[in-house]
This record gives C-alpha cells, sequence and structure tokens, in this order.
C-alpha cells in the first residue's frame, strides 16, 4: 500500500532549510498572523475580527482549548489563533460554478492546503449516486434525503455519527439526542485519536476524566512539567500563562524528544518588552526523552522519591494523603522496586544522573503541575503512561490541592465541552438515565463505535450512512488507503462543514455536504456556550457577517434534520430548540452535572467553573472511591537494527488536517511539507545524508505501509527517533494499531524504515 504525493504537493525541490529557532512568537509572531489574516480578509475585516478574539463579548477563538486570563488584552490571540480565525474569515468562496468546474475525482487529486485555500463553502450540494459532481440542492430535500436514508436502515446501528471539537454545547447536545431519540449510541469523535488515553486514565484513577488544575493554579504552582507538547505552535497563550507562572516563582520542566522553540524560550507579543527584548527562558531543565520513554520515566522518579523517602522517612510522601485519599499504593509501591534501571535508560534514552537532577526540582517543590498533549496519549502504552503520572503525583499529594495537579492540555477548542454534552459513544448510565427522566424515551444503552470501530464498520459494510458534524475524518484517520477504501463503500456520507477538505472528495456512492457557520459568524442575535481545557463554560458569539446567506447554524441542522426524521414529536420540541438556544440549555441544565442556572450565569462576565470533585473537595468518585495508584508494566519498545521510531507531529502552518502554508518557522522549514527530522547521528548509522530523498516505510503483520518521497533533514532529535508531519505519514499506521484501552491510533511511535529513492524515481 502505497500513496503517492498529490500533485500540487509544493516539489520537494523547492524546499528550503534552515537552522531551527530557539525562541518562540515575538515580532515574526505578530507579523506573521497579520500578513495570514490580510490576504485571506482584507485590513479592514483583519482589524474587525481579531479584536473580537476571546474577548468578554466576542468569539470563542477556534484555535485551541486553552482557556482565557482574568486580564484580557485588547489582542487575546495568537498568531496561530489569528491563522485559524483568518482561515474561517477569509472573503474566498467555493460556489456552485466551483462544483461544476471540478469533479469530484478532480478534488480528490489535490491536496488538503489547496482545497482549503479555496474558501468557505456556500451552498448545500448533491453528489448523486453514480455521478461525478456534487450540484446544488435545497436544504429541504437535503434533509429529507437524510432522512430517507436513515429510516431505509435495517438498524440505527448502521449509521455513524462523527463530531470534530469545534462544535459548540448547545450544537452537541441537540446532536447526541437525535443520535440517541434516533436509536443508537455511535458517535466516535476527534477525542477518540486525541486525548481519549487521558480520558479512560484519569476517569479510572481520579475518576474524572479531565484536567484537575485552572489557570490560577498553573500560576502558583512550584514545578511544572511539560510533557509531550508544543505550546509554541499548538498551544501559544499557554506561553503567556508560563511566563507569567516564572515570574511568580516556578521552576518548568520540558519533557520531549524534540527541543521545541516555545519550550525553550518566548517573547511574548502581548508585552511590549516581549517584541524586542531577549524573551523569557521557559524551561530550566529539557530531558531529551526517547520517544515512548514516559512510562519509565515516570516510574524511574517515583522510585527515586520512594527511596528519597526511606533516606529521610516523613519528609517525602504525603502520608496522610495517601492513606486518606488513595487506594493501592502498597502494591504499586512493592511493584516499582523491580524497576531495571537497564531498562530505564534503554527506554528513556536518558542517563540515570539526569532523572535524578530531574527528582531534585521535584523535592524541591510543593506543588507540581504536570501538563501534556498528543506527546503522551498516542502510544500503544499511553493509558499506562498518563497512570504513571497519576502515581507520581498522588506520592506527593499533588492533586486537589492550590499548585498542584494534572493538566491535560486539550485541543479543539471545544471538544472538552463536546465530551460533556454526551458526544460519547460509551455514555455512563447516568448520563442517559437523566436524558431518558427529561425527555421520556429510553435511550439505547449499547456502546456504540469508536473512531477506528467505525471504520471497520464501514469496511465491512456494517455500516451504511455516515454522518460527520465537522472535522475531515479520512485524513485525520490512521490508514488511509483502507480508510478511504471503506468510505467510498458507504450508501450516503454527510459532511458538516465550513470548509472543503478531503472528506468531501472522498465520499460515499451518494454524498451531501451541508455549509455552517463558523465561530466568527452572526446566528442572529443568538450565542452558544464553549467549555475550555480547565472546565471553564463561557458565551461566544460571532460578530462577522455569515459568509453566505445560505448558511444555517449546526443546531438549526440538527434540529431541521430531527423534524424531518421524528415528524411531531412527543419527545422532543426540536423547532423551539432551532430558534431559541435558551430552551437547549434549559435542558442541559437538567440534564448535565455542574450547569445549574446554565442561562443565568453564563450571561454573567467570563461564565463559570464546572465542578471539578478532585480538584475543589479532594472526592475522587472512582470505583473504590478513591485516587487509585495502578500498577503498568514497563514495556521497552524495542526498534530492530535499520529502523527508527517515527512520531507524527504537526507543523507550524497547520491545524491538524487544514494546511495553512508550506512553512514550520520553528524547526526552520520553508515551502514544503514532505520532510523527515532525523538525528545527524542516525544519519550516519543509516548510510544517508541531510537532503536524501526517502520513503518512509512501515512493517506490519498484513504488509508494509510506504509513504513516497521525503527529504531527510539533519535534526537534534533524541537518537534513534525521527519525526514527519500528519496527515501525510497517516498511510503509515495500520487501523489494528492502537493504544491498549483507549483505542487511540498509535501516531506517535511507529517503527519505520527509511528507504532511499533512486534519483529518477524522485
Ligand atoms: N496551530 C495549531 N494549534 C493546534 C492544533 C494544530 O494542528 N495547529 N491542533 C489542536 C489539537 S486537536 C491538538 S490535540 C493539540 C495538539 O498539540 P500537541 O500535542 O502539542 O501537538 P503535536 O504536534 O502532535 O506535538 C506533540 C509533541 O509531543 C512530542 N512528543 C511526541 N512523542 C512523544 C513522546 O513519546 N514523549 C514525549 N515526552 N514527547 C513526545 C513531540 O515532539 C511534540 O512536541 O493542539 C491543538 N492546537
Ligand atoms: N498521524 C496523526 N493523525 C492524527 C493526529 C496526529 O497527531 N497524528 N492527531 C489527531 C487529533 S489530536 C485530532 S483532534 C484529529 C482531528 O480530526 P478532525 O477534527 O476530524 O480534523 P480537523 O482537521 O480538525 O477538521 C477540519 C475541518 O473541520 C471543518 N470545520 C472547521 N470549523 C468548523 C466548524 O465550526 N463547524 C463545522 N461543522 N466544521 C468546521 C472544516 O471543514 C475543516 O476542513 O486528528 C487526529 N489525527
Ligand atoms: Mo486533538
Amino acid at each position: 500500500m502505497a500513496r503517492k504525493a498529490p500533485r500540487d504537493d509544493v516539489n520537494e525541490d523547492g524546499i528550503e532549510i534552515g537552522p531551527p529557532k530557539e525562541w518562540a512568537a515575538g515580532i515574526p509572531g505578530v507579523t506573521r498572523s497579520l500578513l495570514t489574516a490580510n490576504a485571506q480578509m482584507g485590513v479592514g475585516r483583519t482589524l474587525l475580527t481579531l479584536a473580537g478574539v476571546n474577548q468578554k463579548e466576542g468569539f470563542d477563538c477556534p484555535g485551541c482549548a486553552w482557556p482565557e486570563g482574568e486580564h484580557r488584552s485588547p489582542f487575546e490571540f495568537c498568531e496561530n489563533g489569528a491563522k485559524a480565525v483568518a482561515e474561517e474569515a477569509t472573503v474566498r468562496r467555493v460556489t456552485r460554478d466551483f462544483f461544476a468546474r471540478h469533479t469530484v475525482d478532480d478534488l480528490a487529486g489535490h491536496t488538503e492546503y489547496w482545497l482549503g485555500q479555496q474558501g468557505r463553502l456556500t451552498e448545500p450540494m448533491h453528489k448523486p449516486e453514480g455521478s461525478d459532481h456534487y450540484v446544488p440542492v435545497s436544504w429541504d430535500d437535503a434533509f429529507s434525503l437524510i432522512a430517507r436514508e436513515l429510516r431505509a436502515l435495517d438498524s440505527p446501528d448502521e449509521a455513524l455519527f462523527y463530531t470534530s471539537g469545534r462544535t459548540s454545547n448547545e450544537a452537541a447536545f441537540a446532536y447526541q439526542l437525535l443520535v440517541r431519540r434516533f436509536g443508537t449510541n455511535n458517535l466516535p469523535d476527534c477525542s477518540n485519536m486525541c486525548h481519549e488515553s487521558s480520558g479512560s486514565a484519569l476517569n479510572e484513577t481520579l475518576g474524572i476524566g479531565k484536567g484537575t488544575v485552572s489557570l490560577e493554579d498553573l500560576y502558583r504552582a512550584d514545578l511544572i512539567l511539560v510533557v509531550g507538547q508544543n505550546p509554541g505552535t499548538n498551544h501559544p497563550r499557554m506561553l503567556s500563562a508560563l511566563e507569567r507562572a516564572k515570574r511568580e516563582g516556578a521552576r518548568i520542566v520540558a519533557v520531549n524528544p524534540l527541543p521545541e522553540a516555545g519550550l525553550l524560550r518566548f517573547k511574548n507579543p502581548q508585552r511590549p518588552s516581549g517584541l524586542v527584548g531577549k524573551g523569557t527562558t521557559l524551561s530550566d531543565r529539557f530531558l531529551q526523552i526517547r520517544l515512548n520513554g514516559d512510562l519509565a520515566l515516570f516510574k524511574a522518579m517515583s522510585l527515586l522519591l520512594l527511596e528519597a523517602e526511606e533516606a529521610a522517612p516523613g519528609t517525602v510522601i504525603d502520608r496522610d494523603f495517601v492513606e486518606t485519599h488513595t487506594h493501592g499504593f502498597d502494591d504499586w509501591a512493592e511493584d516499582l522496586r523491580s524497576l531495571d534501571w537497564t531498562e530505564v535508560e534503554e527506554a528513556t534514552g536518558l542517563d540515570r544522573p539526569a532523572i535524578e537532577e530531574a527528582v531534585r526540582e521535584v523535592l524541591g517543590a510543593k506543588s507540581v503541575i504536570v501538563c501534556w498533549a498528543m506527546g503522551l496519549t498516542q502510544h500503544k502504552n499511553s493509558v499506562a503512561t498518563i497512570r504513571e503520572v497519576v502515581n507520581f503525583l498522588l506520592l506527593r499529594g499533588n492533586v486537589g490541592r492550590a499548585g498542584a495537579g494534572v493538566c491535560p492540555v486539550r485541543g479543539h477548542s471545544n471538544v472538552q465541552g463536546d465530551r460533556t454534552m454526551g458526544i460519547y459513544e460509551k455514555p455512563p448510565a447516568r448520563f442517559l438515565d437523566a436524558l431518558r427522566d427529561e425527555f421520556g424515551f429510553e435511550p439505547p444503552r449499547e456502546h456504540g463505535f469508536d473512531t477506528v470501530e467505525a471504520i471497520r464498520a464501514l469496511r465491512s459494510e456494517q455500516a451504511k450512512v455516515f454522518i460527520a458534524m465537522g472535522g475531515n475524518f479520512v485524513s485525520a484517520t490512521p490508514d488511509t488507503a483502507a480508510t478511504e477504501e471503506a468510505m467510498r463503500r458507504a450508501r450516503l456520507t454527510v459532511q458538516v462543514s465550513t470548509k472543503l477538505n478531503r472528506s468531501h472528495a472522498v465520499c460515499g456512492r451518494e454524498a451531501l455536504i451541508l455549509p455552517t457557520l463558523g465561530r466568527t459568524e452572526r446566528d442572529g442575535d443568538r450565542f452558544v456556550t464553549v467549555e475550555d481545557s480547565m472546565g471553564m463554560v463561557h458565551a461566544s458569539r460571532g460578530r462577522l457577517r455569515p459568509a453566505s446567506d445560505d448558511l444555517l447554524s449546526e443546531v438549526e441542522i440538527v434540529c431541521r434534520l430531527a423534524v424531518e426524521l421524528f415528524g411531531d414529536d412527543p419527545h422532543v420540541p426540536w423547532q423551539e430548540f432551532a430558534a431559541d438556544y435558551d430552551a437547549i440549555r434549559d435542558r442541559v441544565s437538567r440534564v448535565v452535572p455542574g450547569f445549574d442556572d446554565f442561562n443565568v450565569r453564563v450571561r454573567a462576565p467570563g461564565g463559570f467553573a464546572l465542578p471539578n470533585a478532585p480538584r475543589d473537595e479532594r472526592r475522587f468518585p472512582t470505583a473504590t472511591g478513591k485516587a487509585n495508584f495502578t500498577v503498568n508494566d514497563l514495556q521497552v519498545l524495542r526498534v530492530p537494527p535499520g529502523r527508527l521510531l517515527l512520531q507524527t507531529v504537526r507543523s507550524h502552518d497547520q491545524y491538524n488536517t487544514t494546511i495553512y502554508g508550506m512553512d514550520d518557522r520553528y524547526r526552520g522549514v520553508r515551502n514544503g511539507r514532505r520532510v523527515v527530522f532525523v538525528h545527524a547521528g542516525d544519519l550516519v548509522e543509516q548510510g544517508l545524508a541531510d537532503g536524501d530523498l526517502v520513503d518512509l516505510v512501515s512493517e506490519w503483520p498484513d504488509g508494509e505501509r510506504r509513504a513516497e518521497a521525503f527529504r531527510v533533514v539533519a535534526y537534534p532529535t533524541a537518537r534513534g527517533c525521527c519525526a514527519a508531519y500528519f496527515p501525510e505519514t497517516n498511510v503509515l499506521v495500520p487501523l489494528d494499531s492502537v493504544a491498549d484501552t483507549s483505542n487511540t491510533p498509535t501516531s506517535k511511535s511507529v517503527v519505520v524504515r527509511l528507504v532511499r529513492r533512486a534519483p529518477d524515481a524522485g
């Protein structure tokens, strides 16, 4: 299985490689954001739009889920937030003429970059079966077509309802209600590929699938570990928070195979000195860990803490906390004694003194926070790794107290809220009971398909209708060739989208594109709400004129489909929901814990915080009623000779599958994406050199997978590891390569062989 580069990929010959940057943001960051914004929007619209980002009366930045601070500057946005906004507020339009000019096949031959650059979708489009063109369709006809196909299924479980993470709370609640009213829990979402491992590990050990810290905690921490995360690119506003934490005395340790610019030094563009000065050195210590080494690292750090306690009893472990609030300590501590340091050094690529120094930081800190993102969640042993992070924190009582806790940094701007609203294929019984009590129908109890299972169901034609509330399913998921083939088998695919992407081109036999409003746009006089990464809920109100008069909000799309599907529904007032989002919020307040008086509290400036039992009361609603220590085996991921461990990452110029541009400024790449970053020492060992053109080949029991034509870049990553961008490399990860328990594709540890291409094959 091989994948050729689509034809308008920038030619590798044009790639320019310079030295990686050591600092993030500052003047280049600001001018960059204005340049991107201007190219898409023009100057007037740029200033109007950017001034509304993350303001108390404005819209929530669609960029990431990092919370807003209490002191919002007039420009509470970052370079990449501005790009996300510009991408949505662009003045370019995809019209019916565009679809008349391009066949579906033709669109499938273009890159994500090209597709995204065409602009905003403007009217509903329909690809009839057997046709190779999308043609305009009325909203009414589109809804009756979907309802007809859904009703024709033998079972509701033959339909799949995907959600990406930008969907508002109101749309998400209405959507999951429609799906359960229809009779299935087939609600796969982007979380399945993202923080599912965090949710799995935290639910089991702490009793909540979310983080336990607020921004205020970050400012009060003595030590912050930033593990498996590249905030300079993916959560730039987090750098301001880290900078402030440092000013208030925190120390920061970065754990990453790559020396990411934002982790090292930061020039805060929101402060005058940040534009010109030297910037803040953010990380006090950098552990350049080998990919997938974190489980070993956290075990080793915990063991050293246990040994320190033995050397000076009563000084290291928080005995009170461990005895009162936790379960399983003795078994865990006993197991830890058998840790093998050779294996630790092998797994982490770090030597013992480096780990001992890190532990001295821990011993010197009363309050510790661990932040993480995809570097921890997308491995086979991710759930175990995050459980070990929890063990490490529990040992010194670093949960549920000021300045301490777990901080999984969420991706999409409302991915956390979507889960809270019930977008989940494995809903807890208490949520379904609450739905039943509120609406008077019996929701389905059987668990539904997650993302990977949904692809399998499409492949076996067990699932026949696929509906997506946002996102770009075929590009974001693994095993590209298999996934695309599976998607093409669907009877009907429906994409609710703002912009064109590959999932419109690689579609079912019959397909619909339903264009929707973005965050930045006016939705009559209505507003929606979102929940950030730290459980703060607040309103988001768009201000721009919609990209076209023919767009519907996501809520209206769900409710109008429901009216078509259920007719006069005695259980849910869909028409009222479509007209008045307060009516939805009233229902949320009765179904979802923590949303009492939702309509009142969300109108308070800044919104409100959701309750968080571990954080607020040191209460752990787990199976044991306590915070659980868990035993997790260390299995070193050994790479056969001649192979490297590949991680798939984001460049500075992309938002998941949306490609803003061809540069990765902080890593020194211009004008191309087909690059693979490899340590110079490994290049020598592999008989390769910087500038070589290689194929990336992964080997699996069912055969090899190949991603073609990558330029080798000598780069200071950890030894034995390499990195390349997704989605180009998704082809390398088979559907069956997933994390234990969470079923998340293993996008951060793929064993690959680098095969030099013959010059004429380039
Ligand atoms: N501009 C922009 N912002 C975004 C996104 C975007 O695409 N663009 N995406 C959003 C989404 S949905 C998400 S989930 C987040 C993603 O945010 P990140 O998780 O920061 O995104 P990645 O690019 O996947 O970066 C993974 C980081 O983990 C490191 N890493 C990889 N494997 C390991 C490992 O085994 N151990 C350790 N310690 N480190 C490792 C990598 O070197 C890299 O620094 O960002 C969100 N924000
Ligand atoms: N190899 C590899 N694969 C990965 C990852 C990785 O690190 N490596 N990361 C994974 C992660 S963390 C995630 S979250 C997934 C992301 O998976 P998805 O969420 O499915 O993908 P996105 O690229 O974020 O979706 C972009 C599309 O969303 C639509 N869109 C944007 N805004 C809106 C809106 O407001 N409403 C609606 N209805 N549509 C909108 C646009 O049409 C746009 O083309 O990818 C995963 N895939
Ligand atoms: Mo994500």
